[in-house]
């Protein structure tokens, strides 16, 4: 099936961030391969937001910050179950930068999320106690646009969270499959399919937009 890209739609390009990339803390197998693609589908979109995970040093999220912890385990938080990451998107360090990869000239909007210490952020649109907003369903809704394709790292975490809460801000969303890769931590991957599908994420491949 062939998609359309419309004036109106806008691409969602999430944490596509040095340290989710080779060589990177927390880096996302395969991340550097999704970037050319992104450019590309890129150039289909008139509007282009990016997200940008942004912790301060001590982030609840980090493994580090809990004695006898170790990165992947999870802890319980007063807004559920976390899981313990390496540090990673500290701000101001070069693991926290954007690809100098992405030729994204026309991007609109930069939002950080993840910069609360006491609460991560996986979605693009509100953080993990499900109150805080980070304001881009403000954004979008203001601006009008038509239906969300969303792109980056990681499939499993912040892509997939992002794309469930734009759903639930009642968007039409679609995750470009091929353009994302993911962290597959303990069946994450596919729990975050099967959690998509059933709230309604459309999964398209790239080709299907550029051909
Ligand atoms: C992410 C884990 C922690 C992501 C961010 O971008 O998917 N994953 N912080
Ligand atoms: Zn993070």
């Amino acid at each position: 099936m062939t998609i359309a890209i419309q004036p109106e739609d806008v691409l969602i390009v999430v944490d596509v961030q040095y340290d989710f990339l080779p060589g990177g803390s927390l880096a996302v197998a395969g991340g550097d391969e999704i970037v050319p693609l992104i450019n590309q589908l890129a150039t289909r979109f008139n509007n282009v937001v990016l997200t940008q995970d942004w912790h301060p040093k001590d982030h609840i999220s980090f493994a580090s910050q809990h004695a006898g912890k170790a990165p992947f385990q999870t802890i319980a938080l007063d807004y559920g179950t976390q899981v313990l990451w390496p540090d990673h998107c500290v701000w101001q360090t070069h693991g926290a930068e954007l690809s100098r990869d992405l030729e994204l000239p026309h991007a609109q909007l930069i939002i950080r999320k993840g910069y609360n210490r006491a609460i991560d952020s996986y979605s693009g649109f509100q953080e993990a106690d499900r109150e805080t907003q980070t304001g881009l369903a403000g954004y979008l809704n203001e601006r009008d646009v038509g239906r969300l394709f969303v792109v980056g790292l990681a499939t499993d975490f912040c892509v997939a969270w992002t794309a469930l809460d734009g759903i639930a801000g009642g968007f039409d969303v679609t995750v470009i499959e091929d353009a994302t890769r993911a962290i597959d931590a303990d069946g994450s991957l596919a729990k975050a399919w099967a959690d998509m599908d059933e709230a309604g994420v459309a999964r398209v491949m790239s080709r299907e937009i550029l051909e």
